[in-house]
């Protein structure tokens, strides 16, 4: 087991692994940006390391000042947390040119799904369940009218090297082909620097469900259920929840014991998600992403399973602690994300916080990184927290959630819980019925 390990990230990702690392008995060094000296993660982890100005391109980004600061502290390995580098294949390569640990899948592993057509071929040689699509990329105009006549319409046009919704476009029908392909062609290559895009029929009316799974990295693989992240607001998710309000069991087994076969296959190490759209009892994969995602914990609640733990393991060369026969779901846990935004709008609020009182109780566990006098700087994202419920059933994790919400106190700035209690409120959501449009429509009935 490594003796040191360097996170790179901030907020409170950084708490996240810091708090396994000690758990483990392993140091935890933290870098941080100029404008980060007085941040939480430094503080609590057992060293740090300044790594450049505020801008994340000259700090969280910086793969040397990175690697330097491995070397100074005699760091054995690196978690990336989410975001930033987590899913930069150039960057893993580096790190292990260096002698160091990718707490992470290999670099190949991620560059094959960072491309979302050699992800969807993987995808659909694996057995995984794919939406109907185009074979490979499509290059020209004549191509994407003769793959839209062969599928149907409605057709979305998608970038290879987008993903998180960036660089998409739908077609209705034949006549909005044209310009729905050239503008997702060129946006697509102001973004990412790569035209190349592919079609699928369009959905109408799914819901987002990800299956979390782990590689071993020696040909096994498993699955923890899936959580329902539809309510999403410009690709942002806003609340997610764990097990899916409208998976069976049955099905949860079948798809998650695919994704599990496939990761095995793969020889896949460390965690995972495989994102599928859901629509009439069908799962069609979208993408995969090969990091921990911001919404791990919901799933780490109803298994009691530490999902970061694991992932150090994994990336020591240890095995899962668990097989899937020893997983089972234990009750229902929601997350909403607090981000420092004000409302209708989600303007970012960034500022100084005047009071902070974080709920507590049976059930609740809120990650962040704020506290009392803590000003949130203006360059970084606007999650600030996390507030993960647990409870028996769905009724009790949501009504745990009202609670926790009425004791949080964040004063100074705004930020998106009113929003929370609002949606508290609709029977749609006490229900669980909903899919990835909803809460768009819903903002725009609500305050327009
Ligand atoms: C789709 C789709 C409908 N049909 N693909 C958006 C983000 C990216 N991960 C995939 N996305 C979508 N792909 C087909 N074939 C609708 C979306 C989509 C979406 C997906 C998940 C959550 C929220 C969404 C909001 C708008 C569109």
């Amino acid at each position: 087991m490594f003796d040191k390990i360097l996170i790179a990230n901030r907020g409170e990702i950084a708490l996240r692994v810091i708090r396994a690392c000690r758990e483990m008995g392993i140091k935890s060094v933290a870098v941080h940006s100029t404008a980060d000296a007085d941040a939480m993660h430094v503080r609590m982890a057992d060293e740090s390391v300044c790594i450049g100005p505020p801008s994340g391109a000259q700090s969280y980004l910086s793969i040397p000042a990175i690697i330097s600061a491995c070397e100074v502290t005699g760091a054995q390995a690196i978690h990336p947390g989410y975001g930033f580098l987590s899913e930069n294949a150039n960057f893993v390569q580096i790190v292990e040119d260096h002698g160091l640990k990718f707490i992470g899948p290999s670099a190949e592993h991620i560059r094959q799904m960072g491309d979302k057509i050699t992800a969807k071929d993987t995808a659909k040689v694996l057995g995984i369940p794919c939406v109907p699509g185009s074979a490979g990329g499509v290059p020209t105009v004549e191509a994407a009218k003769q793959a839209a006549a062969e599928m149907g319409y409605p057709v979305i046009i998608k970038a290879t090297a987008g993903g998180g919704g960036r660089g998409m476009k739908v077609a209705l029908n034949a006549d909005e082909l044209e310009v729905a392909f050239s503008t997702a062609r060129s946006e697509a290559k102001a973004a990412f620097g790569n035209d190349e895009v592919y079609m699928e029929k369009y959905l109408q009316k799914p819901r987002h469900i990800e299956i979390q799974v782990f590689g071993d990295g020696q040909g096994n693989g498993v699955h923890l259920g899936e959580r329902d992240c539809s309510l999403q607001r410009r690709h942002q998710k806003v609340f997610e929840e764990a097990p899916g309000p409208c998976i069976s069991p049955e099905e949860r087994a079948k798809i998650g014991g695919i994704c599990a076969d496939a990761i095995g296959k793969m020889g896949y190490a460390g965690a995972g998600t495989v994102e599928f759209l859901y629509e009439a009892g069908e799962f069609y994969f979208i993408e995969m992403n090969t990091r921990l995602q911001v919404e791990h914990p919901v799933t780490e609640a109803i298994f009691g399973k530490d999902l970061v733990r694991e992932q150090i393991r994994v990336a020591a060369g240890m095995p899962l602690s668990f097989t899937q026969d020893e997983l089972e779901i234990n009750g229902h846990a929601i997350e909403v994300r607090i981000n420092a935004e004000r409302l209708p709008n989600f303007a970012p609020c960034p500022g100084k916080i005047t009071a902070y009182h974080a709920p507590g109780g049976l059930g609740v566990r809120m990650d962040s990184a704020i506290y009392d006098g803590y000003s949130i700087p203006p360059y970084y994202d606007s999650l600030i927290g996390k507030l993960i419920v647990h409870g028996r059933d769905r009724n009790e994790a949501l009504a745990r959630l009202h609670r926790s919400l009425g004791e949080l106190i964040i004063d100074g700035i705004d930020t998106s819980t009113p929003l929370f209690d609002m949606l508290l409120q609709e029977e749609d959501i006490l229900t669980g019925e909903y899919n990835i449009h909803w809460l768009e429509k819903w903002l725009e009935k609500t305050f327009n």
